[in-house]
């Protein structure tokens, strides 16, 4: 049975015992008394994954010129960080200048001395603001965003109703993103093996969460209201980008997402916004080189540093 048979088969697979149920009967696991680290766990990102924290050797983070210093890779969660510098840039808020550096967390960069000490948790985005007489560090995307909305007072209401709003849609997407990237990303794309109850576990509920922002959008222009704010910032690069289709291999044929209409128009919206453009390339080492700048120093970047720039094919 496919999950493309859609509701009622999911119910079908749930309530009758068939042949393909006794199969995957022989697949179950029991649990031992006491669970132990098996190294060779495979799927993608399992030579990443450890049970322990702290570093693993001893690394200083480079530090540039900027009053920010941003230590991030272009996935979903460094995506909303970017976004956010080029937008308050493109307002011409210049005191939010900042220097990104790459880290490679498929190459266990997030482990290093330097990057701990900014992040305990070893996961990007992490960001060092030196703007003051004493380096602050901030990690986890959504005290990023926060941080930076009230230090410039931008994407996010001062007080009251609308800033409530914007912290509701900020949380959601905490809470949500995870069903999204470490359940049905993780079963569908990167999983070693496919099992059929944890992608239908979660496709079901990413569905759920695509209808909910669906619904929301159906009133509102932006996620949190009329204007654009931090919760856009940050849900746009989990779910707008599952709604372009570009994670997850053919994840947004898999969902349906062409069938959520707001959520459609909301996504071509954001994604058509110069800054969104910008945020998108900043630490990104993947897809067409005309869109990956490696690092970020400076304005000027974006045209002379892709690597289409500085490593041109055949080159
Ligand atoms: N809740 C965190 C999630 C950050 C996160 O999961 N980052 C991933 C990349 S998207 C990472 O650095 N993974 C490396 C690892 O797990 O070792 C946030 O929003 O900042």
């Amino acid at each position: 049975m496919k999950l493309k048979d859609a509701g009622a088969s999911y119910i079908a697979v749930t309530t009758h015992a068939t042949a393909k149920d006794a199969a995957m009967t022989d697949q179950t696991y029991t649990p031992p008394k006491v669970w132990t680290w098996e190294k060779e766990s495979g799927g993608q990102f399992a030579n990443i994954n450890r049970p322990i924290a702290g570093a693993t050797h001893e690394k200083d983070l480079p530090v540039g010129k900027h009053p920010f210093q941003l230590y991030s890779l272009a996935t979903p969660n460094g995506v909303k960080v970017t976004v956010m510098f080029e937008e308050l840039l493109e307002r011409g808020v210049s005191d939010a200048e900042y220097d990104a550096w790459l880290i490679s967390i498929q190459d266990g960069e997030q482990f290093s001395s330097g990057f701990v000490d900014v992040n305990p948790n070893s996961k990007i985005p992490a960001l060092l603001d030196r703007s003051g007489s004493e380096p602050v560090r901030v990690f986890e995307s959504g005290a990023i965003l926060v941080h930076l909305a009230e230090k410039f007072g931008a994407f996010l209401s001062a007080a009251g109703k609308a800033r409530t709003e914007v912290f509701n849609w900020l949380f959601w997407q905490m809470g949500s993103a995870p069903f999204l990237g470490g359940g049905f990303g993780h079963f569908y794309a990167y999983a070693p093996e496919k099992y059929e109850y944890p992608i239908n576990r979660y496709a079901m509920e990413v569905k759920r969460q695509l209808d909910v922002l669906d619904r929301q959008l159906a009133d509102n222009q932006f996620i949190a209201g009329d204007d654009y704010s931090i919760a856009d910032m940050a849900i746009w690069p989990w779910y707008g980008v599952l709604a372009q289709g570009k994670i997850y291999n053919d994840a947004s044929t898999f969902l349906s997402t062409h069938e959520y209409k707001n959520l459609q128009r909301w996504t071509d919206e954001i994604a058509a916004r110069p800054a969104v453009r910008r945020g998108r390339m900043v630490n990104r080492r993947w897809g067409d080189a005309h869109e990956q700048l490696h690092e970020r120093h400076g304005a000027s970047d974006f045209e002379l540093r892709t690597q289409a720039k500085l490593a041109p094919e055949g080159e």
